[in-house]
């Protein structure tokens, strides 16, 4: 199986399994990877998701050379669009989602960390967009997800050099919120934990508006915050939140 999903307590950990090729993508995961966020995208019961790899080596070693190699322009294309929909498919989750990067995270495997909200990082993780050195530039977003998070200027010298950037440099430069040597999952899982017990109406309207964050007009993206604010007084989640609040007691949210 190239992809495995586990739910617990609200917290769906989906690893990449294929680790006899460092979890790089073929065609059959990718598609696997696909079906599986759509899953989860219309799971009530998840509300926060952690995606990584399987074994110890790496989170995903990229796209799969050798089954690239040989692409026509129009396979190619397929392959692409196939990559497109996977990267976007987790982009547009719902739920908040966390990439815990055990290992090597290239290429493809980088670009999939970035469709991320959050990146926690093992002490051997290393990231690097090398596609520039096989002969192609990045496909699967990089060039836009990346200068955001460390800026145009860095960005353009990971992407036009190709360099690997270990984990101490990835939280200097933002890439990674966190470094977590000994128990990466552990601590994944408790990070997941801790955003699941807050409200999924507040955490999905907060996650929409942060999209907008670098979308075009400032103006439009405050706008967009500023509806979603509006409309989040309009659900049970917002009652029964500053209810307990006033009451102290823990805030029981039921998604509505
Ligand atoms: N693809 C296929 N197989 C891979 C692979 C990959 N990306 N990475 C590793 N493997 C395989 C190796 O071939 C080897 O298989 P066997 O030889 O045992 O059969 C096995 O995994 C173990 O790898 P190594 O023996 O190389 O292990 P090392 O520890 O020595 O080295 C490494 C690990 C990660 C440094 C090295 O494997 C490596 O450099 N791998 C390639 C990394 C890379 O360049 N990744 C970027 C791939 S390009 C597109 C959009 C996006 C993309 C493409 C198109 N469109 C919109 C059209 C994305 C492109 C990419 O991701």
């Amino acid at each position: 199986m190239a992809v495995n999903i586990e739910r617990n307590e609200g917290v769906a950990t989906v690893t990449l399994n294929r680790p006899e090729a460092l979890n790089a993508f073929d065609v059959a995961q990718l598609e696997r990877l696909l079906a599986t966020l759509r899953e989860l995208r219309d799971d009530r019961a998840v509300r926060c998701v952690i995606v990584t790899g399987a074994g110890e080596k790496a989170f995903a070693a990229g796209a799969d050379i050798k089954e690239m190699a040989e692409l026509s322009p129009q396979a190619g294309l397929a392959h692409g669009r196939l990559g497109h929909a996977v990267a976007d498919a987790l982009e547009g989750l719902p739920q908040p989602t966390i990439a815990a990067v055990n290992g090597y995270a290239f290429g493809g495997g980088c670009e999939l960390a970035l469709a991320c909200d959050l990146r926690l990082a093992a002490a051997n993780a290393q990231f690097a967009q090398p596609e520039v050195t096989l002969g192609i530039p990045p496909g699967w977003g990089a060039t836009q997800r990346l200068p955001r998070l460390v800026g145009p200027g860095v960005a353009a010298e990971l992407i036009f050099t190709g360099r690997r950037v270990a984990a101490d440099e990835a939280l200097r430069l933002g890439l990674v919120n966190a470094i977590h040597p000994a128990r990466l999952l552990p601590e994944a899982t408790a990070l997941a934990r801790r955003i699941a017990a807050n409200s999924p109406t507040a955490l999905r309207a907060a996650k929409r508006a942060l999209s907008r964050a670098f979308a075009g007009d400032p103006a439009v993206g405050l706008a967009t915050e500023l509806a979603l604010f509006g409309q989040a007084f309009g659900t049970e989640d917002q009652r029964e939140g500053m209810r307990a609040f006033i009451e102290k007691r823990p805030a029981v949210f039921s998604g509505e």
